[in-house]
């Protein structure tokens, strides 16, 4: 089974992306051959300051090991080091339709925000169709919010597929558990995000125990003073057990047994404790790791095995297209 997934370098990953997605990624190479990729190219479909860019890949990067995705094991590039990557999508792109990338929820989303979209942004998800049908993925582990974007590159496959004869491997999307989406500490009706403008609102990989405090003392609950699950009733303190679960170990029913009678003070307070002794060998380790030649090495390295892949699929797909000498 092969198994494709990609992270954007566009700020610092949060318990989020580490629940909902990283987790996954770590699980999954006991299962199947993983490639993980930061995907460069897909941050710049939105302005980015270069020397910033440049830093968040290997905090990316970094991260990916520090969580426990083994170099050796998995492969584990940076988009941009594999050129395949923007010629499948220039074909892909030749073989999708305006109207459908136009249904887009995400983009319809994002260009919304700004004056005007630039067109990396329109074909952003035909990028993503290129990154997972280069490598004959069979699995993409993503967050539910990728879950049209998967479809979108089935359809794609299939159409190929039927008008130039078997090129492409259809994969399928594996998406989270219905709870796995990581709620915003401030405001538990939209999802943590990378991008939100209050740092509070969210939990970095990187952030230290003050701020993580900070954070969590912060985050909004409700009056009741009961620490128990209802994610319609009680959207802030549901997010907080869903954390404080996965991050423990312990079940909610547990955790909500050992909290009666306590308000959330409390429970907060150990919250607090959780997190940030959860996060402290995952620091650790990205310390080490961050500022490490190896790093580089292994980066090098892993495009080269990434493109080992990626070439003979190429030829095959120029192959069907007539493309070339
Ligand atoms: P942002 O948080 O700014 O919206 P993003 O969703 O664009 O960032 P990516 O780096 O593109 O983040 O996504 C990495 C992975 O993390 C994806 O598989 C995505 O579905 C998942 N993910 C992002 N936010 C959450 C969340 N709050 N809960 C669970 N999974 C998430
Ligand atoms: N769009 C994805 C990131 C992404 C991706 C991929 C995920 C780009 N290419 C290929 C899986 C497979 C996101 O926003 N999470």
């Amino acid at each position: 089974m092969r198994v494709f997934s990609g992270v954007q370098p566009t700020g610092n990953i949060h318990l989020g992306n580490y629940l909902g997605a990283l987790k996954q990624f770590v699980e999954l190479q006991e299962e199947g051959d993983c490639i993980y990729c930061i995907v460069d190219m897909h941050a710049i479909t939105l302005p980015q300051d270069a020397k910033q860019l440049r830093e968040s890949i290997l905090d990316v990067a970094a991260l990916y090991m520090a969580v426990g995705i083994d170099p050796k094991r998995s492969i584990v590039f940076v988009q941009s080091e594999v050129s395949g990557h923007a010629e499948l999508g220039w074909i892909l792109a030749c073989n999708s339709y305006t109207g459908e990338l136009s249904r887009m929820t995400q983009f319809k989303q994002k260009s919304k925000e700004r004056e005007s979209a630039p067109t990396g942004l329109f074909v952003y998800p035909v990028l993503m169709a290129a990154d997972i049908l280069l490598y004959d993925t069979d699995v993409v582990p993503v967050g539910n919010d990728q879950k049209q974007h998967i479809e979108l590159t089935r359809d794609i496959a299939l159409r190929i597929n039927n008008t130039y004869g078997e090129t492409f491997v259809v994969p399928d999307g594996r998406f989270l558990k219905t709870g796995a989406r990581v709620m915003a500490l401030d405001d538990p009706t939209s999802k943590m995000s990378k991008s939100a403008e209050n740092a509070h609102s969210r939990i970095s990989l990187t952030d230290d125990p003050a701020k993580i405090k900070k954070s969590i003392m912060k985050a909004t609950t409700d009056s009741e003073g009961s620490v128990r699950f209802d994610a319609a009733e009680k959207p802030g303190v549901s997010n907080l057990l869903s954390i404080y679960s996965a991050m423990s170990g312990k079940s909610i029913p547990e955790l909500e047994k050992y909290y009666e009678g306590s308000g959330y003070g409390a429970f907060k307070k150990d919250l607090v404790d959780v997190v940030v002794e959860g996060l402290r060998p995952i620091q650790e380790r990205f310390a080490e790791i961050r500022g490490s030649e190896q790093l580089i090495r292994d980066l090098k390295d892993g495009a080269e095995r990434a493109n080992a892949i990626a070439e003979p699929v190429l030829k095959r797909v120029k192959e069907r297209f007539g493309l070339g000498l």
